[in-house]
This record gives C-alpha cells, sequence and structure tokens, in this order.
C-alpha cells in the first residue's frame, strides 16, 4: 500500500504465521516524559522479543506510515516533534507528509490493515467530564476487528459514561482475572464488569468465534496493573484535580489535556505515577504476547 510500510520483519511474521503484537507511540511521544518514553519503547519491544513475538510499533515519519518502527526511526519520529492523531488524522498527516504518533484509534486501524490483530497499549481514552469530548479511541474500536489490551481508563474520564459507551458501541469488554473495571495506575474500580476471562486461550476463544460470526469491533482486555504497583485512588485524585486546575488556568484544552495531566502528574508524585505506568505497559504487552501465540496456535 503505498505510503503503508511494513518493516522486513513484521512483513515476515505476517506471511509465516508467527504472532505479533502492535504497539503504539503516541503514548512515547506524548504520555511519557522524555528519556523514559524511549527506554519504555524499547523495553517494551525487548519483552515481546523475550516472549517469542514479534513488535511492531506503529507511528508515522514525515507522511510515511511505519509498521515496525526501528529506533532511529522513533527518535526520528520523537526529533520532529510529532502530532498527536486519532484515524482521522492519519490522512491529514499523511497527505501533507507530517511525522505523527498514533494514539489507540489510530493504531488499531493501522494495524488491522497491515494483517496484525492484537494490540497492546497503556490505557484507552473515553468520555471525559464536562463538556462533550468523547475520544475516537472508542468510535474505532466499535468497527476495528482487534483484540486490545489495556489497563482500563484513567479515573480523569467519566469512567461509568466510558463504560455505557463502550456497550452502546458494541465493544466486548473481558475483565483478566478481575469483575471489576481497571483505572489505569489506579488498580480496580467499583464499576462491575460481566465478562470474565481466566487465561489467553479464553480470550483467543472469544475472539474467534467473533471472527466466524462476522461480528465487527474489537475486544478490549482489561488488565489491571499488578497490585503492588497500584496507587491509592485518594493520592492520584489530589494530582489530578491540581493538573485539571493548572489546564483551566492555562486554557489547555482538547487533545493537549491528557498529555499534560500525565507529566504533571508524574512530577507532582515523584514519578510514582511514571513507574505505574510503564509498570501496567509492560504488563500489557506480556498479555497481550500470550494472546497473539495462543490464536496462531488456534486458528492453525
Ligand atoms: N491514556 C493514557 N495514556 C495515553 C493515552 C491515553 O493513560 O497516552 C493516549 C492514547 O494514545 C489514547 C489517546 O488513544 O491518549 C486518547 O486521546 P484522546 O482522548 O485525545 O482521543
Ligand atoms: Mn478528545
Amino acid at each position: 500500500m503505498k505510503n503503508l510500510r511494513i518493516a522486513p520483519k513484521v512483513r515476515n511474521a505476517i506471511e509465516n504465521g508467527v504472532p505479533i503484537v502492535a504497539l503504539e507511540s503516541t503514548v512515547i511521544a506524548h504520555g511519557l516524559p522524555h528519556p523514559h518514553n524511549i527506554e519504555t519503547a524499547m523495553l517494551l519491544e525487548e519483552i515481546a522479543i523475550e516472549n517469542g513475538v514479534i513488535p511492531a510499533t506503529i507511528g508515522v515519519l514525515k507522511g510515511e506510515i511505519i509498521v515496525g518502527m526501528t529506533h532511529e526511526e522513533i527518535l526520528q519520529m520523537l526529533q520532529d516533534e510529532p502530532l498527536k492523531i486519532g484515524t482521522r488524522e492519519i490522512s491529514y498527516a499523511v497527505g501533507l507528509k507530517k511525522s505523527a504518533a498514533t494514539t489507540v484509534s489510530a493504531t488499531m486501524r493501522i494495524a488491522k490493515l497491515a494483517g496484525i490483530n492484537v494490540f497492546a497499549t497503556g490505557g484507552i481514552g473515553g468520555v471525559h467530564v464536562g463538556d462533550w469530548d468523547v475520544s475516537q479511541d472508542i468510535t474505532e474500536m466499535a468497527k476495528t476487528d482487534v483484540v486490545i489490551v489495556s489497563a482500563g481508563c484513567k479515573s480523569i474520564l467519566d469512567v461509568k459514561k466510558t463504560i455505557e459507551f463502550m456497550e452502546t458501541f458494541q465493544i466486548l469488554v473481558l475483565g483478566y482475572k478481575t469483575d471489576r473495571f481497571p483505572l489505569f495506575y489506579e488498580g480496580l474500580s467499583t464499576y462491575q464488569l460481566d465478562h470474565v476471562v481466566e487465561s489467553a486461550s479464553e480470550i483467543a476463544q472469544v475472539y474467534l468465534a467473533k471472527k466466524e460470526l462476522g461480528i465487527e469491533g474489537s475486544i478490549m482486555v482489561a488488565n489491571p496493573i499488578p497490585d503492588e504497583y497500584a496507587i491509592a485512588e485518594s493520592e492520584v485524585e489530589k494530582y489530578i484535580n491540581q493538573a485539571l486546575k493548572e489546564c483551566e488556568e492555562k486554557g489547555i484544552t482538547g487533545k493537549q489535556v491528557t498529555p499534560y495531566i500525565l507529566s504533571r502528574v508524574a512530577q507532582l508524585s515523584d514519578y510514582k505515577t511514571l513507574r505505574a505506568n510503564i509498570e501496567l505497559l509492560k504488563n500489557n504487552v506480556r498479555l497481550a504476547c500470550q494472546i497473539a501465540k495462543e490464536l496462531t496456535v488456534i486458528s492453525r
């Protein structure tokens, strides 16, 4: 496909049925502070490789979509001060030859175009509190058939509405060994999840059943942060409130809100949230690898 380059290692894996996990680039460019961002990007790729899975970090470099970015390409993208793009903005970046980091929505769409079915991220976007602001992540998950592993969403979102929106948009949420919706680095919430799975193999079975039935959309695997890294809601809340207040004072809106809050909360918590963020990403990649492997076994 024009404007879309699949790295040889990824193309090889697709052709030979080797499991692959897609990774997003917004978390690198806009979610984690330098130099932790690039270190984490590399660490996540290493975890995949150790698990016998090919990682495919997705991003846009000067208008070219890359599936399976190299270390150098990631550095180049960061140097270009990339846009943050959802699916809607992919054509803008490509058409005007911009560098861009892909969010959950754009990453999953591109992964699917390349033939990749499993995607690991940190947290999904959803319904914001206050004025109408609903992430494209939700509408993309409604139509693009992949398994996405995340630690739920941040409590800065309206969690209840986000969960309800996922039902409205027919996105199946599977709680991995939990019946409660996870809140990113805060661990489990009190919101009930009705569909629980106990293994990667069960997730793969559900995904294949969906595929065979031709039911479109994603399966969202809600994978809680490991207990030992979870941070109490009361502690995070005060940092979030402070960051939200600053957003209002500084007139920070739209796409800038999440990156600003993430970096401020990291600073205010003495980087405790940053460590938690990295741990939950690692945890999600490990589970995504298991799912990708199960899928290659079952679909043989
Ligand atoms: N949530 C996080 N960290 C992130 C994001 C969300 O905890 O880095 C990023 C993801 O790439 C997600 C995007 O897809 O933010 C959602 O942005 P928006 O709300 O602008 O759609
Ligand atoms: Mn938004």
